[in-house]
């Protein structure tokens, strides 16, 4: 009689979800959220780039419970987050709004990311060579990639580029883009001194080069983590 009254007076006590939470959380028993180190990836680019496709996919292929991309974007306003569990870390990613209105808040996200990943629609830059060409958004993308380059915010910061939509018959190549937009802007005055970057061809679309820019991405801002610490969590 005596211990079913104590059973009752645990249970109706308001500490009583409180000692079986702490009970949960014990040494030993399963930690449901593991520490460790934290980085952040921003995705840039003009609207219309494939950034949140490319969100879309990433999540596909590193989280559980995102099996399926979803394909049919809307213009980002805001923002759209996601943090992957790798091996080595959480990889936070920041997919922002890329139309004109909203590219002046890419300059919060500067200071506390730790690779940027730049996205060109590979079909809406002409013949991609800045020399010859002013058609499409060739130039409007190269006056945007300088000038996030050029914050100091952003030095020294891996810079992946991706040259996306490279699925579609009209698209200019990897080795053209590369040559005649990413080689030349680099070589200017507004290249915002050395970092660690590459170019890669994607197709957001169908997923194909996503998991190496991932993890180019990842090997980056390991390598990078004396000048760009981790924020533990
Ligand atoms: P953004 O987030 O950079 O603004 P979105 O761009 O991801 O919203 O994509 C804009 C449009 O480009 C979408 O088409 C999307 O399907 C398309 N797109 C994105 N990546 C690729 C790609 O790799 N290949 C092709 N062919 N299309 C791509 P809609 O028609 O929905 O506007
Ligand atoms: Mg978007």
């Amino acid at each position: 009689m005596r211990r079913v009254k104590k059973v009752r007076s645990l249970v109706s006590s308001p500490f009583a979800p409180l000692k079986l939470s702490l009970r949960a959380a014990a040494p030993g028993v399963a930690d449901p959220i593991p520490t460790g180190a934290e980085y952040s990836v921003i995705l840039l680019g003009l609207d219309n780039a494939g950034k949140t496709t490319f969100h879309e996919q990433v999540k596909s292929l590193y989280l559980s419970d995102h099996p399926d991309p979803k394909l049919k974007t809307v213009p980002t306003v805001g923002q759209n987050v996601s943090t992957l569990t790798l091996p080595d870390g959480y990889l936070k990613i920041w997919d922002v709004g890329g139309q004109l209105s909203l590219r002046s808040l890419w300059q919060s996200y500067y200071a506390s990311c730790h690779a940027i990943v730049f996205i060109i629609d590979s079909s809406d830059i002409g013949d991609g060579n800045i020399d010859y060409d002013q058609s499409g958004r060739l130039e409007e993308c190269r006056l945007v990639l300088e000038d996030v380059l050029q914050n100091s915010e952003t030095e020294g910061v891996p810079l992946l580029i991706l040259a996306n939509k490279q699925d579609r018959e009209d698209c200019v190549e990897v080795v053209r883009i590369k040559e005649g937009l990413v080689k030349r802007v680099f070589e200017g005055e507004k290249s915002g001194g050395i970092r660690d970057s590459r170019v890669l061809p994607i197709s957001a679309l169908t997923g194909t080069g996503v998991k190496e820019a991932v993890e180019w991405v990842r090997s980056r801002i390991k390598w990078n983590k004396e000048s760009r610490p981790p924020v533990m969590r």
